[in-house]
């Protein structure tokens, strides 16, 4: 496809980018690490949506080298945000990723290379993405997120909630962090949403009582994360705080010189 066709070009002509959103501490507002999104803008051409061309890089296996840009220029940004404010960088990974056999070396090489601790990089998972594999595949997954885990990487359990079996695949995945899906987010302040609010609540709870941060996704409104805080949520992330943004928006929000 055109799509796949340009992806194959992409890193060679530089067209991607990374921004980053901030998670905020809903109690003080101050942020406290951030999410790495990769933006494609082809040359002479408009954005395309992660949405879009991620399925895309996932089908062709483009994705394990576009993933390690990804991860290295995460990975070289969070070292200033790091060093001066203790913030930490998480990067979405899909599956694909995390079944080849170099991914955790790759991982912790590039750490070491840019001299940023372990435990200031989280990998965000899904429960979908271990929808289409086999026993053995997500055997292998759950090996590589074991060892990573060991070393002190982080990982968080993305979009909780909106699988089909999200307690199974907690209860089965190794996770240090919950990101509670938008889904229970939107609703949450509407007239009409005690039940919603009672799912919202009782999954702060339950991450809370396994030990695991809790995240709320698609915080946008204030009231939104006043309800979230009196739950018990310390962290959020969304629109109120800031869309995501380009690394030398966080450098200004940090006041870092980069
Ligand atoms: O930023 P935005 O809402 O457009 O992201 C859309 C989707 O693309 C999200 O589900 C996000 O997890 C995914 N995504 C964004 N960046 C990356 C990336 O670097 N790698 C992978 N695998 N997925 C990403
Ligand atoms: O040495 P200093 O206190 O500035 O280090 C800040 C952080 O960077 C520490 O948490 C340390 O673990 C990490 N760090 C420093 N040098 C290296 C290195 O060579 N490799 C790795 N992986 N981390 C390092
Ligand atoms: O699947 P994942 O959670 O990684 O997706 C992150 C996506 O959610 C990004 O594309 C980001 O732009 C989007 N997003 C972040 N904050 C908000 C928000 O407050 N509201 C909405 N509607 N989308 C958001
Ligand atoms: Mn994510
Ligand atoms: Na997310």
């Amino acid at each position: 496809t055109r799509i796949a066709t340009g992806l194959r070009r992409a890193l060679a002509r530089g067209e991607f980018a990374l921004h980053y959103q901030p998670v905020v501490d809903l109690a003080t507002g101050d942020i406290r690490s951030v999410e790495a999104l990769l933006r494609w803008i082809p040359e002479g051409g408009e954005p395309v949506r992660p949405d879009v061309f991620i399925p895309v890089a996932e089908e062709t296996g483009l994705i394990v080298e576009i993933g390690l840009w990804v991860l290295e220029q995460a990975c070289a940004d969070a070292r200033r945000w790091h060093e001066s404010h203790g913030i930490t960088v998480a990067v979405n990974v899909s599956g694909r990723q995390l079944r080849d056999e170099t991914f955790s070396d790759a991982v912790l090489a590039m750490l070491d290379r840019h001299e940023l601790p372990e435990r200031a990089l989280t990998l965000e998972i899904t429960e979908s993405m271990l929808l289409a594999t086999t026993q053995v595949e997500t055997t292998r997954i759950v090996e590589v997120l074991t060892r990573l885990r060991e070393h002190g990487v982080r990982i968080a359990l993305d979009d909780f909630g909106t699988g089909y079996s999200s307690l199974s695949y907690l209860r089965a995945l190794p996770v240090d962090v919950l990101k509670i899906d938008r889904s229970f987010t939107t609703p949450l302040t509407e007239a009409d949403h005690q039940r919603t609010r009672a799912f919202t609540r009782a999954i702060v709870e339950l991450s809370a009582s396994l030990g695991l941060s809790t995240i709320v996704e698609g915080v946008e409104t204030r009231e939104q994360a006043d309800v979230l805080r009196q739950m018990g949520s310390p962290l959020g992330q969304g629109y109120l705080f800031s869309r995501p943004v380009t690394a030398e928006r966080i450098d200004d929000l940090l006041l870092v010189a980069p």
